[in-house]
């Protein structure tokens, strides 16, 4: 495994940053996760926007153009022969600094690509659905740390994570402070209700997932109708359908909720649907890898 760090390659056992790097110390900096499909980073305009937009949300310099860090990101998929199948880490951390949270005393941010593989849950749950749970753990208050912003600060993800598997589930569904659905710890959540797809707007305090979005767009181009709606814990227990969407996870069905089959408790018919043509999609949309 070749792994790029600041525009140099190293082995695994080499890739190696400093303990008083500040992402390390305080989780000062931003991330994404990407997926390589037919010989393609997919989305990848979409993912380096979405980093960018999250480094200067927390006034982050990362110290290259867009253009450059899509290139390294193309490259380093080159290095590791990876041209289907694997996943991407973008890590931009604020960098070395002292002991003090002042992240003005860092003086460049690291830049870390990785190129493997990830499987986020066991392949049997793709085929007959997850169960998951609602846990108490609410999702972060926007007005505190905004759910748009992809930092590396993810402790409000990882306890109700923690939560989840505590209860012996898979995933959990998190709720904001006013009780409203907002996603999962590393997932969208869609609803499909008399054949209408839903999912709840940003303003719910989610991150706005290219997967997310990805599926919008061929649910409507599919003539599916689609909706974005403030969504209760009702709905989802009354629906016909449900899915959860993300890079790690890309599409994935849910067949329980706190305990509550949904629809007749098996993958429904429009879930089935949109998977088979999200395998399609990824096909054709994104950066070439070069050979
Ligand atoms: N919500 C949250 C909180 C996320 O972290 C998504 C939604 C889906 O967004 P995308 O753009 O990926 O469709 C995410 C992304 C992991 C892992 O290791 C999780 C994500 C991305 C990469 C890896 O669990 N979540």
């Amino acid at each position: 495994m070749k792994i790029y760090i600041n525009g140099n390659f190293y082995t695994k056992d080499e890739a190696k940053i400093s303990v008083f790097d500040h992402g390390f110390l305080y989780g000062d900096g931003v991330f994404e996760g990407i997926r390589i499909y037919n010989g393609r980073v997919f989305k990848l305009k979409e993912h380096i926007d979405r980093l960018y937009d999250s480094a200067k949300a927390i006034m982050l310099n990362i110290p290259m153009s867009k253009e450059e860090l899509i290139k390294a990101t193309l490259i380093t998929c080159k290095e590791n022969n990876l041209y289907d199948g694997g996943y991407i880490r973008l890590v931009v951390s604020r960098g070395d600094g002292d002991l003090g949270l002042n992240p003005y005393n860092c003086k460049k941010a690291n830049v870390v690509i990785i190129a493997a593989t990830i499987k986020l849950y066991p392949e049997e749950f793709y085929e007959k659905g997850l169960k998951i749970i609602t846990v108490p753990t609410r999702r972060n208050l926007p007005e505190a740390l905004s759910p748009s912003i992809k930092s590396l600060n993810y402790l409000n993800n990882v306890m109700a994570k923690i939560e989840a598997i505590n209860a012996g589930v898979e995933e959990a569904l998190m709720i904001n402070q006013e009780g409203y659905v907002s996603e999962c710890t590393g997932d969208n959540i869609f609803i499909v209700k008399n054949n209408t797809l839903i999912t709840p707007p940003s303003y719910m305090g989610i991150l706005v997932g290219i997967t997310r979005n990805s599926v919008m767009e061929i649910a409507e181009k599919d003539g599916i109708k689609v909706e974005e709606r403030v969504l209760t814990r009702y709905d989802v227990y009354t629906s016909d359908e449900c899915f959860l969407t993300g890079s790690a996870a890309e599409i994935i069905p849910v067949v329980e909720i706190d305990r509550r089959s949904i629809g007749n408790g098996f993958v429904g018919k429009i879930t089935k649907r949109l998977i088979k043509l999200f395998r399609e999609y990824v096909k054709t949309n994104g950066e070439i890898i070069p050979e």
